[in-house]
């Protein structure tokens, strides 16, 4: 009896507490911001990176643009016929779902409970609400992609050269997710540690629910959870995340940031800072698939070993382009079980 009303009280005795406390603006720890969000200048940023000689975007103009905006769009960047050989390993995939042990989620079917592929119905995984998660751990053309080296110079001079490339989803169609941030959620040991590339498997229609984002978002104060301070504990923290979408809709819009629709093309690639302020846009014409492949990106620093390694200081990695793609140790029966990347050409 006493536990429970112990219980019973817990919430309202924090969120009282909370409201009663001298409010701070939250916001990342400045010593260990990656360099670029420090107030260094760029040729300090650009000089601990080697930048090929084919890369087809000026990186000094991208990265004063991601200061600024939070995001950069890289046009042209990814071989399509890659992204085509990708897809096609994902459609076979859930054709032989049977065969898989990498984990989906779909909404109202397990919703929060990552379940094995081979146990959700073949009709789920190919409909709206579904992704899979962490693909590259199964595919060895995706971990190409995920690393491909447009993409790992920019993420270099964005967080750090030692980088982790370690959480993705796959998308068939839009996530429709509301407005959000991810580092509450995609963490590290260092939360400013954390970008992200947005890589589309075909050009976007605006009526299959685009990538929509605030520009400039990740200057803005952080949201509180109460509790739990930048990032959100599932049970610890007071508020939860509809309450942090409503904060951000309302702070972008206080702060005059018109959202942004993301109509890009096969080849080209969005990457968005940690705190870039985004989501996914509802669905117009539910026929229309928004095929694509988003892949989280950490330091060595900040993730030294595969988020579901608990007993061990380190987990096996792979190294693509110099970056560290740890094994999924819950799952290492089917790490590169889908082989056919390997022989990609460009
Ligand atoms: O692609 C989307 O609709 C949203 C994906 C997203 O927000 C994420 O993976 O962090
Ligand atoms: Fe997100």
């Amino acid at each position: 009896m006493v536990k429970f009303i112990k219980d019973k009280l817990r919430r309202p005795y924090h969120l009282l507490k909370h409201n009663l406390s001298e409010k701070k603006t939250l916001d990342f720890d400045y010593d260990t911001l990656p360099l670029v969000d420090k107030d260094v200048s760029l040729d300090e940023v650009i000089a601990r990176i080697d930048v090929p000689s084919d890369t087809p975007y000026d990186l000094r103009e991208k990265l004063e643009f991601w200061r600024e905006n939070g995001y950069v769009v890289l046009e042209k960047v990814l071989p399509t016929h890659w992204l085509d050989l990708f897809w096609d390993e994902v459609e076979d995939t859930i054709e032989n779902h049977d065969k898989h042990n990498a984990t989906a989620l779909v909404y109202q079917f397990n919703d929060q409970k990552p379940t094995p592929l081979k146990d959700i119905p073949k009709e789920l995984l190919n409909g709206i609400g579904a992704r899979i998660n962490d693909y590259h751990n199964s595919s060895i053309g995706a971990k190409r992609i995920m690393t491909h080296r447009h993409i790992v110079t920019f993420l270099k001079a964005a967080l750090a050269p030692e980088l982790t490339a370690f959480q993705s989803l796959v998308f068939k169609y839009s996530s429709q997710q509301s407005t959000h941030q991810d580092y509450p959620w995609v963490t590290s040991n260092i939360a400013s540690h954390l970008a992200a590339a947005w890589i589309p498997c075909e050009d976007v229609h605006a009526d299959s629910g685009p990538l929509f984002y605030y520009p400039g978002s990740h200057k803005l104060p952080k949201f509180d959870f109460g509790n739990s301070g930048i990032l959100y504990k599932q049970g610890r923290s007071l508020f939860n995340p509809d309450q942090f979408s409503e904060y951000l809709d309302k702070i972008c819009k206080k702060h005059g940031i018109e959202k942004k629709v993301l109509l890009i093309k096969k080849g080209d690639i969005l990457i968005w800072h940690g705190g870039l302020a985004h989501g996914g846009s509802r669905i117009n014409n539910s026929e229309m698939t928004r095929k694509s492949f988003v892949c989280h990106y950490s330091t060595v620093e900040a993730q030294p070993k595969h988020r579901y390694e608990h007993d061990k200081d380190s987990s096996e990695a792979n190294y693509y382009n110099g970056v560290t793609i740890y094994k999924n140790p819950t799952n290492l029966p089917d790490e590169d079980l889908v082989t056919g990347g390997k022989d990609w050409v460009e």
